[in-house]
């Protein structure tokens, strides 16, 4: 049953069963859409009642149905259905009210909700609009100002906000289902339809503001501005106008290649953190981790962890390599709390919760310790086995090595099933992907910490087999050698990074190797060369050698004024690499995507077939989460298969 019936006197009390998340699929509309006539023809009724069961209100349309033409009834005739009953509709939020679940509510006559719930129309994350009247009812209902964002911008309404918006007619303290069975039961009738409502238009400098605010914060995407389209309709056209034009827009963006990529992603993001074969197994309860190391990427993960309440102990060699450390904490807080992300008092309290020490003793009661000293096999093994000796039994102890294969990293170590590699992206406080690699002895429970530690973190996990590079940098690598080869045989990098960018990259191939500085790629061919790999000299041997480092040392592929990251053109660079440069035509931007986004999916299947992945999912969720792959492509796998389909 999808959804039930209780009776309280003349109310009746509907309650969405559609676990688990209340999701509005073809069979909770077609119930709902029955039960208007049937409640409406009831004398016995005098109001209805909605309700969610379980945690939630409703969180939306259902998604999965996306992929399918739309089925009767769709939604916004539900909806209408509700809006032209003889009775009063209520509905009663409580946890979310997310979407169609939201626009399902703005259709009732009136709304009451529980303290703490949210409401939001979140339809721009997934490349699409609200498409069941939410661009058209939430302005007439709490005004343009605070209905924009809203609907074009993620904010989201709490009880409190959305109380005193007059988007919730009242707020119930106590159990829901009885008060709002109690504010039923005073109604004396329907308020004025939210169609009749007035919504003035303000005029074309508040659209010309919204809309540059959206453009700015929708990162390329183009559902945000379509949104805001389709208010002003609704504002300049009439309820009715706005209605259609909000659902044409809605199915032709639900149908683009932009809204499928992000449909993707959404449903790969959330299966990530709860790998099928780790459900039944319970994590090792993580309270108090050590991180090992006060560089950049420790106090990073040191941050990070902080953010997720976990407490923290940092380790580091000396005294002063501490205080550094420590320093560069407590920076990332303050960050965070000039650009109002969090309070001062709040940067207080989560400093407070990391205590450093000097040597690995202070680890000794840790629930976890994840290493983050530099990329040195040497130094490596001699911190785990000190943390061997050292930890308590129970610990797991993590490499947050990028490169080094982690059975090197684990040799000699005790208890290797509590061994595992957890790779952080930089800044590890922001970055969203953690490759989990395991050690072919480590234990489920291990793993499954680790997954779990990722969901805590807000993290996207995906577990990588070992190889050079787990794999995000193996794609890496083969990124850039044909981004290389491209240019040995004639396409000038400006052109290959200009490319990468209209596709939706950040930057490109070469921008990128600028703001991570060409020595550290210099420093790692030479150390291949040593180990005796036969790497070519190349264009980064020419660049480092001619003092051209990256933006650090004001120019490597491009020229960069001080203080100021905008590439420029570089003759002295063109000059450098002109021995290098072929002489074929130059491609085009399409042929440059394509090869590079071909040769990344190629290396992709390469890492599938050896079983270094899972699925091609998981490829695209570390391009997109921990190297800028634009969200809106879906990822390289997506990319291919897509285009494989006829
Ligand atoms: C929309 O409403 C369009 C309308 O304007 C117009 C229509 C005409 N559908 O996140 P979780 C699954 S667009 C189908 O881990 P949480 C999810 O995949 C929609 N499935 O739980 C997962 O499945 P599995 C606008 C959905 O407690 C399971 O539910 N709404 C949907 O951390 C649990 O999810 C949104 O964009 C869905 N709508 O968070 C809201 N939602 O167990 C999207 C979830 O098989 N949803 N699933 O892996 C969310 O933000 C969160 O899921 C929510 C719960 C906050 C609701």
């Amino acid at each position: 049953m999808t959804v039930t019936i209780d009776r309280h006197g003349g109310i009746a009390v509907l309650t969405i069963d559609n676990p688990p998340v209340n999701a509005l699929k073809t069979a909770v509309r077609a119930r709902l859409a029955e039960l208007v006539g049937m409640l409406d023809a009831d004398p016995g009724v005098t109001a209805v009642l909605l309700c969610g069961a379980g945690k939630l209100f409703i969180g939306g349309a259902d998604i999965t149905e996306f992929d399918r033409p739309p089925e009767s009834p769709t939604l916004p005739d539900m909806i209408a259905r509700i809006e032209g009953a003889t009775k009063p509709w209520i509905a009663a939020i409580h946890g979310q009210a997310l979407g169609g679940g939201l626009e399902l509510a703005l259709g009732c006559h009136y709304r009451v909700a529980a303290p703490g719930a949210t409401m939001a129309l979140p339809e721009v994350n997934l490349g699409i609009i609200p498409g069941a009247g939410g661009t058209q009812r939430l302005p007439r209902l709490i005004g343009l100002a605070a209905a924009i964002p809203v609907i074009a911008e993620r904010d989201l309404l709490d009880t409190d906000r959305a109380a005193s918006l007059g988007l919730l007619d009242h707020v119930i303290d106590g159990p829901l289902t009885d008060g709002a069975v109690a504010f039923a039961r005073n109604l004396t009738g329907l308020p004025l339809p939210v169609a009749e409502r007035p919504l003035p238009d303000p005029g074309p400098a508040f659209w010309e503001m919204a809309s540059a605010r959206i453009a700015r914060g929708a990162k390329g995407q183009s559902a945000p501005l379509a949104a805001l389209a389709a208010v002003r309709s609704g504002v300049e056209q009439g309820f009715a106008a706005g209605l259609r034009i909000e659902r044409e827009t809605f199915l032709r963006l639900r149908a683009s290649e932009e809204a499928a990529a992000l449909r993707y992603l959404f449903f790969a993001e959330r299966a990530a953190p709860r790998p099928a074969n780790l459900r039944s197994i319970e994590p090792h309860p993580v309270r108090t981790v050590g991180v090992v190391g006060g560089g950049t990427m420790g106090t990073g993960i040191a941050a990070a962890l902080r953010n997720a309440g976990l407490t923290v102990v940092l380790s580091e060699r000396d005294a002063a390599a501490l205080e550094r450390g420590m320093i560069a904490v407590r920076g990332i807080f303050e960050a965070a709390a000039r650009r109002g992300l969090i309070t001062t008092a709040e940067a207080e309290t989560r400093m407070a919760g990391v205590t450093g020490c000097v040597g690995l003793e202070g680890l000794a009661e840790c629930d976890l310790v994840i290493e983050a000293v530099f990329e040195d096999l040497a130094v490596k093994r001699t911190v785990f086995a000190d943390l061997g000796r050292l930890c308590r039994a129970d610990a797991i102890l993590a490499t947050n090595t990028s490169y080094i294969d982690p059975r090197q990293i684990a040799e000699g170590l005790p208890a290797p099933e509590r061994f595992v590699g957890l790779h952080f992206f930089s800044p590890a406080q922001v970055m969203k992907l953690l490759e989990i690699i395991p050690h072919p002895a480590t234990s489920p429970e291990t793993l499954a910490t680790a997954f779990d530690l990722a969901r805590r973190l807000g993290k996207v996990p995906v577990r990588s087999g070992i190889c050079e590079g787990f794999i995000g940098n193996r794609i890496l690598k083969r990124y850039r050698a044909r981004a290389e080869a491209m240019l040995r045989d004639g396409t000038p990098h400006s052109a290959i990074d200009a490319a990468m960018r209209g596709f939706g990259h950040a930057m490109g191939p070469f921008e990128m190797q600028d703001m991570a500085g060409l020595d550290i790629a210099f420093l790692n061919r030479e150390a291949a060369r040593q180990r005796g790999e036969a790497i070519p000299e190349g264009p980064i041997e020419l660049l480092v050698r001619a003092g051209r480092k990256g933006i650090k040392t004001g120019g490597g592929w491009y020229d960069y004024a001080p203080g100021d990251r905008t590439p420029r053109v570089s003759d002295e660079a063109t000059q450098i690499l002109a021995p290098l440069m072929g002489s074929s035509a130059a491609l085009s931007s399409p042929q440059i995507v394509d090869q590079l986004i071909g040769a990344m999916a190629e290396e992709g299947r390469a890492i599938l077939a050896e079983g270094i992945a899972a699925s091609p999912a998981d490829i695209d969720l570390v391009q997109v989460h921990g190297y800028g792959f634009p969200r809106t492509r879906g990822g390289p796998m997506f990319q291919t298969d897509r285009k494989a389909k006829p």
